[in-house]
């Protein structure tokens, strides 16, 4: 067979691009490795910033978000058992849509009609200098481009010679659901010298946590009690109770970036976390992939009217704000995990006052929290 844009991946990055390319008229097909039962309960990120769904209601594709999610404009920080308020809606006019990442995929897989195949296994990329093709299960699709959307452990990445960089940040995050209702109004960040804790609203009856814990940590660690135990001490402050109910996920993440640096090669072209990967801790993942997703889109659309040279600036364009998230983190990570003896934690307390004092430190803080509206 033939189509213009072959998408690898159903994650955020290769549905936002399948959407866009069918509603600019250019034919594509989606291939992904699970079920769409699998893709369509994934629960991973859940924390969309205002440019990003903004761009997406541009183009029609955040109908289900704009109804539904609820959205958040201020967090708290939590230490010695004091809660400090911070409003960035307030400082920089913008807000966070409360949106868990499987609803984001169910909407994009509605909104989608071209084709897309499920459970699409050993797939590869032949000529992809000049005229690509993929090939998978005894087919072939010839195409003019391939969209690389297979996330972190997928196959298109191997196919740039990119150099990679990594950076290991030598701790754990152990990632809770509790089927519980939220313990507090916002984010929580609990910064404590037994190690940081967070706490993040995901629907009414379903509340994310993390405990930093070592690396090396599995779930068994970590049973119910203490966890529960954990959260109280960290996130520990009067008259607010941490509310209880089963733990429905419980898995260690490892906390690690990398990034490429090219996302592309001849005709391929990745985009979300096939090209780089950010630590959790600023929750920018997704909206990375959304970037990335409507970057490829408009040069893909600009080559078949005429115009290569969108397409060759993409990686460059997309790196860009990668490396401002990625130092956000670091950043970010400094705070959370800064506390270590009695002379970090006056470091940490230092920086937070600074934070909560300054105007122009906090509007600072505030605009790349919330990430800018970029102009595509
Ligand atoms: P995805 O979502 O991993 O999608 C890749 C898709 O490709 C498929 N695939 C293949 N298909 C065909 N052939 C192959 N060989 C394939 N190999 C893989 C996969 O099955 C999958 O469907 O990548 P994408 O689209 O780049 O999107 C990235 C986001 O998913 C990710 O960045 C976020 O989840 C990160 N993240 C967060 N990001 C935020 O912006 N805000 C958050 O609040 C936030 N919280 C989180 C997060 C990630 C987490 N985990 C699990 C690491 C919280 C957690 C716990």
């Amino acid at each position: 067979g033939r189509t213009k844009v072959v998408v690898i991946g159903a994650g955020p990055a290769g549905l936002t691009v399948a959407n866009l390319l069918h509603r600019a008229g250019i034919d594509c097909l989606v291939l992904e490795r699970e079920t769409r039962e699998f893709i369509e309960q994934r629960a991973r990120a859940g924390f969309i910033e205002e440019w990003a769904v903004r761009e997406l209601e541009r183009h029609g594709l955040a109908d289900g978000l704009l109804r539904r999610a609820p959205t958040q404009g201020s967090f708290e920080f939590r230490v010695d058992g004091v809660r400090h308020q911070f409003d960035y809606a307030e400082l920089t006019g913008h807000r966070h849509f409360v949106y868990p990442q499987q609803e984001l995929v169910k909407d994009l897989l509605t909104g989608y009609p071209g084709p897309i195949q499920f459970s699409v296994e050993d797939i590869r990329l032949h000529d992809l200098a000049t005229s690509p093709s993929v090939t998978y299960a005894g087919q072939r699709v010839d195409c003019d481009f391939v969209a690389g959307c297979d996330g972190a452990r997928g196959i298109c990445q191997s196919y740039v010679p990119a150099t990679i960089t990594r950076h290991d940040y030598g701790i754990g995050w152990l990632a809770l659901l509790a089927e519980a209702p939220p313990s507090a109004r916002s984010v929580v960040f609990g910064i404590h010298p037994l190690g940081f804790a967070g706490h993040m609203a995901r629907t009414p009856s379903v509340t994310r946590y993390y405990l930093q814990c070592s690396p090396g940590d599995t779930a068994d660690d970590w049973p119910d009690d203490r966890v529960w135990t954990q959260l109280r001490t960290r996130l520990a402050v009067p008259g607010e109770p941490i509310i209880d109910g089963p733990l429905i996920e419980k898995r260690v993440l490892p906390m690690h970036n990398y990034v490429l640096d090219r996302m592309s090669a001849g005709r391929l072209h990745l985009a979300g976390e096939a090209a780089h990967l950010v630590a959790p801790i600023a929750a920018k993942g997704m909206n990375l992939a959304i970037h990335d997703a409507l970057l490829l889109t408009r040069g893909i659309a600009a080559w078949y009217d005429g115009d290569p040279s969108t397409l060759d600036g993409y990686s460059a364009a997309c790196l860009g704000r990668v490396w401002q998230y990625q130092e956000f983190s670091l950043w970010l990570s400094d705070l959370f995990h800064g506390s270590r003896d009695p002379f970090t934690h006056q470091l940490i307390q230092a920086r937070l006052r600074r934070l909560l004092n300054s105007r122009k430190a906090a509007e600072s803080f505030a605009e790349i929290y919330i990430g800018q509206h970029a102009d595509f």
